[in-house]
């Protein structure tokens, strides 16, 4: 039987697991009734830290995760963890190690872990993403963990959403690097040499150190880890590392008083983002639509400026607006 959505939001909130997938599907498919379950849970949330997990493709971000997750639930929290379009999923690793691991994980109460797919979602990706640790983060996990490939701009966003991120790379940083000298990537909160067991690693460390060096100096250092995510036990792996430095950076954050504006910035942002959503899709269509046909005959005969037509497509957008159809 399907989960009515008008009892979806009080089943999340009794941390049902059915419920939780089937409103993140909701979600996931863009569906007009994840609304207002997510709408209802909404005072629920704000409760779970929030760790976004970044970096290219085969970095290892999923199996850090999931020795993460161990390391975690031996401290008492639930996780909940969501990985954005991973081309490796947490069901289905290479070694038998992660594969006894996941197995684990998954007759685990206290952890849900989840994959979405970012195809067919033009610029909704983060939102729906964002949306999906908000579930999680009603169902009342404690911590919930945000898996992205740091290649596409929204999939940066998301990470930049969370509260903690983690920069996952190998030892061979290729354009990484080159990424943190330019300037172009937000520094993280923390980065991981991830693979230490290979070549070059210590070697990628003091490349990252150095160029973060040259970054001005604020209020916290990120620190630049190493890491064996494939590690037979997780002693030998220095993951309780870069756990202890996640938690450093919570402490951090909350005795500075840099939580409260970093989760005011991300919701800020995220309206920004719901509304410039919203305008293009409206946008889009007043441009294709046949009433527009006129103007852009006149631009193509050059009887019009771009401009000009422009300053049309404003109008009718305004017009629009007043009529409250970009409103939900
Ligand atoms: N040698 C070595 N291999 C590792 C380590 N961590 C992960 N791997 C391997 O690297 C491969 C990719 O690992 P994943 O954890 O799937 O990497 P990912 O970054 O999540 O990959 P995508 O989600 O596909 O971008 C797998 O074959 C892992 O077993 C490590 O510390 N050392
Ligand atoms: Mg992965």
């Amino acid at each position: 039987m399907p989960i009515e959505p008008a009892s979806l939001a009080e089943r999340v909130l009794k941390g049902e697991r059915r419920a939780i997938a089937r409103l993140i599907t909701l979600l996931e498919n863009r569906d007009p009734a994840a609304q207002e379950p997510l709408a209802q849970l909404y005072s629920h949330a704000g409760r779970a830290w929030l760790i976004g997990v970044t970096g290219p493709p085969g970095a290892g971000k999923s199996s850090l995760v999931d020795v993460l997750v161990t390391t975690m639930r031996r401290d008492g929290l639930t996780v909940g963890v969501v990985a954005v379009d991973p081309s490796s999923p947490f069901s289905g690793g290479a070694i038998l190690g992660d594969r006894i691991r996941m197995k684990s994980h998954a007759a685990d109460s206290g952890v849900f872990i989840r994959s979405m797919s970012s195809r067919g979602h033009l610029g909704g990706l983060a939102l729906a993403t964002k949306a999906a640790c908000r579930v999680l983060d009603a169902a009342g996990f404690d911590v919930i963990v945000v898996e992205t490939v740091g290649v596409g701009q929204s999939e940066v966003e998301i990470a930049q959403s969370a509260d903690t991120t983690l920069l996952v790379m190998p030892p061979n940083l290729g354009d990484g690097i080159q990424a943190i000298k330019a300037g172009i990537m937000e520094v993280p909160d923390l980065f991981v040499i991830n693979k230490a067991d290979l070549p070059g690693a210590q070697a990628a460390a003091n490349e990252i150190r150095s160029a973060l060096a040259l970054e001005p100096p604020g209020d916290w250092d990120p620190p630049v880890l190493l890491a064996q995510s494939t590690a037979p036990s997780l002693e030998a792996s220095q993951l309780s590392e870069v756990w202890q430095a996640i938690r450093r950076h919570r402490e951090f954050l909350e005795s500075s008083g840099e939580l409260a504006r970093r989760r005011a910035q991300t919701l800020r942002e995220e309206v920004i983002q719901d509304v410039t959503g919203r305008l293009l899709d409206l946008i889009r269509r007043e441009a294709d639509s046949p009433l527009f046909d006129s103007v852009t005959q006149d631009l193509q005969a050059r009887r019009m400026v771009p401009q000009e037509a422009a300053d049309r497509l404003l109008e009718r957008l305004a017009a629009c607006l007043h009529r409250e159809e970009v409103r939900k």
